[in-house]
This record gives structure tokens, sequence and C-alpha cells, in this order.
């Protein structure tokens, strides 16, 4: 089967080589290391040509798995809304092929992790080899990076949009990279989400975890326990539209993600941050007091009761209606400021809903707290505030992502102008979100430990895409050089002028970002 489609791709090379032969096209010097790319590729050689994109070009993908075939339709469809052509995608070649992109499924040994991807530009064509679909899907961000914005209309009859020719040879430092929305402080939309997944998409985020429970709000229907969305969802902070999303919206925000690779990751944040969840069924209750619906922003103040028989078969029924819809390896069981759960207990119900967790087939991610307990080492700890338990933890051989508050909160303000946020972790500026490095910010955190970077948006402040936006973008766009690209291009003065380069991406998307003044935005 490879050898069938390298036998294609050959064939196809020859003919647009053949073709073009015809009509050598004298392109302007280009320069592939100085495209403005995030995350910055591992390495990259330039050959100082061009490739020309136009009408006339076509994709080719391998199809011994149809995964491959839908990243060429996504190439397609995006290299449609950015230029206006509109590329067949496997057509039976003929004379018109003169150029051509090839997505190729290779076992390369060079291509060392599943979302690794090699990229040979030439004057004729495009060759993009990955493992897997995954690797593709990656590849292909980088090429709508260098695509330019305009087309040269001098060089033939028709409008060519140059792609610098060379190669690039890439790789994820770390194998999760995500962002969290807190779709139960304020609820956001399919389509808010979805667009959101979009510009994560572009930056090669593969993780969107969904914190999808609070105090304010139960956000996902669950068929067993109905009343969690008729009373738990009808909440949010500041009284406001509120809303949840049914099992059905969930599972079309799971096939949107697979879509674009990334990963769901859904939390039901407990034993504490559970007020919706007791004013739906106040038999979960263990605080002592009489429960009511909550929209305030305070936290620590709610509890399952981890003492009754009844909370775990509850939690088998929802972890379980969750995970059924959920094809991701991980299942969120929070674990945060659990204030008012006495520690003996907080540890006997951590343990236990792990073991729920694992029997769903699924493993568990928690806060740093959750270290406390004795935890499986399949069992993830996000750290966003006491890295003592992560040094505890992975010393027990668990994995740690990292989103340090400090560091990684895309809800803190940039500066103290800031629209939306707050600041009780600090100011982070853009330059503070991005000078830092994921692998030495714990002191004795082996870099082997670490699964991974997120950057949590907790929506306290914020109740749609343009605040969503605002808060996210272009802090994001940071992290996620710091999750893929190599230690030394991790590098301020470098990236901000990269940055600056997003403005037409940012502006084409229509995202609301904050224009800070460390960037010198280009002008459009
Ligand atoms: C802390 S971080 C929280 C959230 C809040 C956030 C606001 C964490 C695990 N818990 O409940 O929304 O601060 O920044």
């Amino acid at each position: 089967m490879i050898y069938r489609s390298l036998v294609l791709f050959a064939a196809i090379v020859c003919l647009a080589a053949c073709q073009t032969e015809k009509k050598e096209i004298i392109f302007p010097k280009t320069d592939l290391t100085t495209v403005p790319l995030i995350p910055k590729p591992v390495k990259t050689i330039a050959t100082h040509s061009a490739f020309g994109l136009d009408s006339s070009t076509t994709i080719y993908t391998s199809t011994v798995d149809p995964k491959f075939e839908e990243v060429g339709k996504y190439l397609s469809e995006k290299i449609k809304g950015k230029t206006g052509l509109d590329l067949a995608v496997n057509a039976t070649p003929d004379n018109k092929v003169e150029r051509m992109i090839y997505i190729n499924q290779s076992d390369s040994l060079e291509l060392e992790s599943a979302e690794a991807y090699q990229l040979y530009i030439k004057k004729d064509s495009i060759l993009l080899n990955a493992k897997t679909a995954a690797g593709a899907f990656r590849g292909i961000q980088t090429l709508r990076q260098l695509i330019p914005q305009q087309s040269n209309d001098t060089l033939t009859d028709h409008p060519l949009w140059l792609i610098p020719t060379g190669k690039i040879l890439d790789a994820p430092k770390f194998a999760y990279r995500g962002a969290m929305l807190d779709v139960a402080r304020h609820f956001f939309t399919v389509d808010e989400v979805k667009k959101f997944m979009d510009i994560l998409a572009y930056y090669k985020y593969n993780t969107l975890h969904l914190h999808l429970t609070d105090d304010q709000g139960w956000r996902i229907e669950i068929k067993s326990w109905p009343k969690l969305t008729e009373i738990g969802a009808a909440t949010e902070v500041g009284g406001g539209k509120s809303g949840f999303f049914t099992q059905e919206d969930y599972k079309e925000l799971v096939r949107y993600a697979a879509e674009r690779h990334i990963t769901i990751v859904p939390e039901v944040d407990m034993p504490g941050h559970t007020n919706a969840a007791s004013v739906s069924y106040p038999f979960l209750n263990g605080n002592g007091k009489p429960v009511k619906p909550y929209s305030g922003t305070k936290v620590g103040f709610s509890t399952f009761d981890a003492q009754k028989d009844t909370v775990y078969s509850f939690l088998d029924d929802v972890i379980g209606e969750i995970a059924a819809i959920t094809p991701g390896p991980y299942f969120h069981i929070g674990g945060d400021e659990s204030h008012v759960t006495k520690k003996k207990d907080y540890i006997h119900f951590v343990e236990k809903v792990e073991k729920i967790v694992l029997k769903h087939g699924k493993r568990s991610i928690g806060w740093n707290e959750i270290a406390q307990a004795d935890i499986d080492a399949s069992t993830v700890v996000q750290l966003w505030n006491e890295p003592e338990h992560a040094t505890k933890a992975a010393k027990n051989g668990s994995k740690i992502l990292i989103s340090m508050a400090g560091k990684t909160y895309m809800d803190m303000k940039y500066d103290s102008i800031s629209e939306y946020g707050l600041t009780w972790a600090g100011l982070i500026p853009v330059d503070v979100a991005y000078n830092w490095l994921p692998e030495t910010l714990v002191e004795g955190l082996p870099v082997e430990s670490i699964l991974g970077i997120e950057a949590p948006l907790w929506s306290e402040t914020i109740d749609d895409s343009a605040g969503m936006e605002y808060l996210a973008f272009p802090r994001a766009i940071g992290y996620a050089e710091l999750g893929w690209s190599t230690t030394e291009h991790c590098d301020w003065e470098n990236y901000r002028k990269r940055l600056a380069q997003q403005v037409p991406y940012l502006n084409e998307m229509k995202i609301n970002y904050y224009p800070t003044k460390l960037v010198d935005w280009a002008k459009e």
C-alpha cells in the first residue's frame, strides 16, 4: 500500500515536472527560515526558490488510513478560506496537474513521535510526511502559516501564492499541549467553543479541557440524573443567560475536536466546587448547611458527602455517562480547594473516585491537591499552586501537567488597565506568560515526569467570545510555543517579532486579541 502511494507520488511529480518545464518561472528569492512560524519548528532549511500555489495545484494523500484524506480536505478548505482557491483532493491525475501537495503516511525512523512531521517544499511539489494523521494535521498548520496573505500576480497570467522552498523537520517537545475553558462560571455555546478550537488547532494544541461543573453551574446533561441540568444549569456568575450542553452537543464538540486532532478532557470538579450538583440533589451535600443556588465568585464552601455510598453510586452514573461519550483517555476529577472537606474524607473520596474512573476505562487527572491521597501512577497531577504536591506525585510515578497560576492562568489581567480578568495570582503580561520554561519551572521535577502544559481560562469575568479571546489571545499563542518548540527556540525577542506577524490571521479570524504594547503589531 505504501509502495503504491509512493509510485503514485512519483508519477504525479514527474507529470508536474514535465508540465512546468514548458514555462519555467523565475521566482523571487525566498527565505523559508524567516517566515514567522509559531510554534517555531525544530529544524528549517531554506532553498530560496518558491512553490507557486495556484488553482491547478492538487492535493493527494495516502489512502490507507482514511484520516489522511480528511487532513487533505481540511487543508483544501483552509486554503480556500485564505486564498479563494478550490483545490481538489485525490482527484484522478490528468494533464492539468502542474503542482501537487502530497500528504504521505510514512514509517521513516526520523519521525520519532506520532505528531512529528517532515515538510519538503520544492518548486513543483510539496511532500508532507507523517506517521499518523495527527502528525499530518500538525504539518498542514505549518503549511497554512507558510501561505502568504497576498498573491503574486506578475509572474504568470494568473495569481500565485508563493511558498518558500526548503525543508522543515518538526516534532513537539511535550505530548500534551492544552487549554482549559471554564464553561461553569459562565456558559459558552457550542459555536463559541468551536471557534476557540479552530484557533488552538492553528497553533498545534492537541487538548481542550472543559471545566464542566462548579458551584455556579452544572453544564453537561446526565440522563440518569436529569435535575443536574434542570436545576443545576439555571445559574451562572452574576445571574446571566446560563445553559448547558446536551449529550448531543457534547458529542458534536468531541467530533469537531477529533477532526482537529484535539482530545477533549471533561472535568467534573469534586468534592468541592459542587454547590450546583447539591442544589439539584441535596443528598449529595456534605457541608451540613442548607443548599441554595449560587451566583457569586467565592470558592471553597461546598463539598460532597464523602461518607455516603449513594454519593459514589451517583458518581458512578455521572462518570459512566460522560466516559461513554468521551473517546479520549482522560477524565478530570477536579479535587481543588475542598476547604470544607475533612482531610481524611478528602483522601478517601479521591481514592474512591479514581477507582470509578479506572472502572470506566479512563485515567484520572486532578488538580495538585489530589497528590495528598495515595493515587495510582496512571493518574495525572495538574500543578496549579503547590509544587511539592507535584514532586511527590512524580516520585510515585505520576505524570505532571504544568499549569502554574502565576504563569499560565489566562484569566489573570495582563496589566492594571486590562478590561477583563482577576489578579490573585498577579498580573500576567504577554512577556511574563512566555518567558519561562515548563522543564525548569519546578526544581526537582524531572522533565521525563512532565506530560505537558495547559493554560486554564477561568470565566468569572467573561461571558462571551469577545472576553474569552481578549484573555486567551495572544497569551495562548505563547503557551503553544512553550509546549512545542525546543528550549533554544523559545526566545522572547525572536518570538515577539513572529507574534507581531500573526495580525493577518488574528484579523481574518476576527479574534478580539489584546493588542499589548509589548509587541510592535504588524499593520495590515
Ligand atoms: C482558582 S485553580 C480555582 C478556580 C478559580 C480560579 C480563578 C483552581 C484549580 N481553582 O476555581 O476559578 O482560581 O482564577
